[in-house]
Order: structure tokens, then sequence, then C-alpha cells
């Protein structure tokens, strides 16, 4: 019998996913029966890992069944997860960015400032001398690698670095750019995307002062895919602004290439807002925030201590 479900955040990015993977083994470990879940589709960096390494897509759900206990990896933001959280029965919480949390009972939560929830569970299997499988050691090194861009995001630690060369001697994948090449290639293939699914490609929501922002990232290494596309793209920030009474939004076309970060800015209210907190000018609905790669790291908190004041 299932006795916990373990699921990631809306929008997923590879790190939450092979977090979740990651981190059901571990319950296993610990005499639990996990199934993890997933809220949403899988973006195609992800759906390219888990086809590689043969690996099942797990079901999508919405919400689960009053009572059910839950695990939530890589996320901790009410606006992030599972639509009926309050519910369920939150036992542990594992992730590496700003906690915004209440729980109503006590649970096990384990953060670290680490560029990925990998190394975070990477860390807990160690302490534990967790048996770990071959599939287990390439999610941690996929997830690490993706998440911190290669090790060029600001969040990046000595400690992941450390933690990634580990990876490297047990996994024997000795080239980190060939592994994880295809991944990002797979990833920037948006052309057959329509609009709504390239814009809530990696969407986040954040509650600041009961005003909701919404942040987009989109990493990729071929930019002009969403970038030639921004007029569609303003019609949609408009209507999901709208929809959703939002006080703020912005997407940023991350080139993970080239390490730039250029954002789409959706109205004067909002470029005003861009304009003083990353001290740079909108023009023409862009802003160029330069080698900001870093959502968690780089941009939330300036917006989150702008809103606050
Ligand atoms: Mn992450």
């Amino acid at each position: 019998m299932i006795d916990i479900a373990i699921f990631w955040h809306k929008a997923p990015d590879t790190d939450s996913i092979c977090s979740s993977l990651i981190f059901a083994q571990y319950l296993k470990n610990k005499w639990y029966n996990p199934k993890v879940y997933k809220l949403w589709n899988l973006n195609n960096e992800t759906a390219y890992l888990l086809n590689m390494l043969n690996m099942e897509v797990p079901e999508t759900i919405s919400s689960l069944p009053p009572w059910t206990r839950i695990a939530i990896v890589d996320h901790n933001e009410k606006a992030q997860t599972i639509d009926n959280i309050d519910e369920l029965e939150l036992e542990y919480i594992i992730d590496h960015h700003k906690f915004s949390v209440n729980t109503n009972s006590p649970l096990f939560i384990r953060a670290e400032r680490l560029c990925s929830t990998a190394s975070v569970l990477y860390k807990m299997y160690k302490e534990n001398w967790l048996p770990i499988s071959k599939e287990i050691w390439t999610l941690m090194l996929a997830a690490i690698l993706s998440d911190s861009l290669l090790f060029r995001s600001a969040t990046t630690t000595k400690e992941d670095t450390i933690i990634a060369e580990e990876l490297k001697n047990i996994t024997q994948i000795n080239d980190f750019k060939e592994f994880i090449n295809p991944l990002f290639e797979a990833k920037s293939d948006l052309w057959d995307l329509d609009i709504e699914s390239l814009i809530k490609y990696d969407y986040k929501e954040f509650e600041v002062a009961w005003k909701k922002l919404w942040v987009w990232t989109l990493e990729t290494v071929n930019p002009s895919y969403a970038l030639w596309r921004k007029d569609e793209i303003l019609k949609w920030l408009k209507k999901i602004k709208e929809d959703s009474s939002l006080e703020f939004i912005m997407l940023s076309v991350v080139d993970i290439f080239w390490e730039n970060n250029t954002t789409i800015v959706l109205d004067w209210i909002d470029s005003k807002i861009v304009e003083e907190i990353f001290n740079t000018k909108v023009e023409n609905n862009l802003a160029n925030l330069k080698n900001r790669l870093s959502r968690k790291k780089q941009v939330v908190p300036e917006l989150t201590e702008y809103f606050n004041r």
C-alpha cells in the first residue's frame, strides 16, 4: 500500500523532478512505500533525461484525498504546490529556496543553501549510509548540473562542486559539458510550443505583503525563440496579470550559453519597478538584467525587499 505521496512544484524543472525521484528512493530505504506524482507536464529537458535513463514518467494529479501523507520537494510556497495542500498531512519538505510556510503540525524539514535540492539529498544519503543505484547517482548529477547551469549560476557553492566531483568518480561521467549540453538543447527546443505553454514553462508565483507576483524564467541556449515572439508574449502577460489580479509580472529569457538575462516587462508600472530595483532601463518592453541568471538569488530577493517596503 502506498503510504506517502511525493511531488514537486508546478511548472517543474529538472532538479525538482530528479529530487522527487531521488527522495522516493530515500524513503523506500526508510521503510516507506512512496509514490511520486507530478502536478504539471515535464519540460523537454527533463523528458529527455527520463527517456535517456529509461525511467517512467509519473502520473499527473491536481489534488489528493484528504489526510494523504505527503512530502514536497524543491519548493515550500503554497502558491506553487498542490491545490488542496491544507487538507493533506505534510510530513517532509526538502528544499533549497527561501521559506514562507506555515504548518499545522510538526514535520521534517531539510533545506540548505546549495545550488540544487539534489545536493541536499546527496548529503542526506551520505549521512544515513544509504545504498544508491547508478540511476539515482545520475539523477543527482543531472540535477546539480542543470540547476547550477553547469556551475554558472550564482547559487553554486564550493560544496556543490565537491559533490559533483564525487558524483563524477561514481558515475564515470567525466565530461560534464558533453553530458548536460543535449539536455540544455532539449530544454531550448521551444519551436513547437504554443505561446501559453511557452510562457508557463517555468513560472513561479510569490506572495509578498499580500501582493501576488509572477516571475518567469525561461532558460535557453536559443533566446531568439522566445524574443521574436515578444508581442504575442506581451498579450498573454497582460491577460494573466488581469485574470489573476497580479501586482507584478515579468518574464526573464536567460541565455545560459552567453550568461545574459533579457527580461520582458509588461507595462509602465512594472517598468518603473524593474528600472528601480535592477538599475536598468526598459526599452520596447525589454530590460537587460545582465548576468542575473538565478531567480532565487538575484531576482526574487530584490523584488521581495521592494514589495515589503
Ligand atoms: Mn531546485
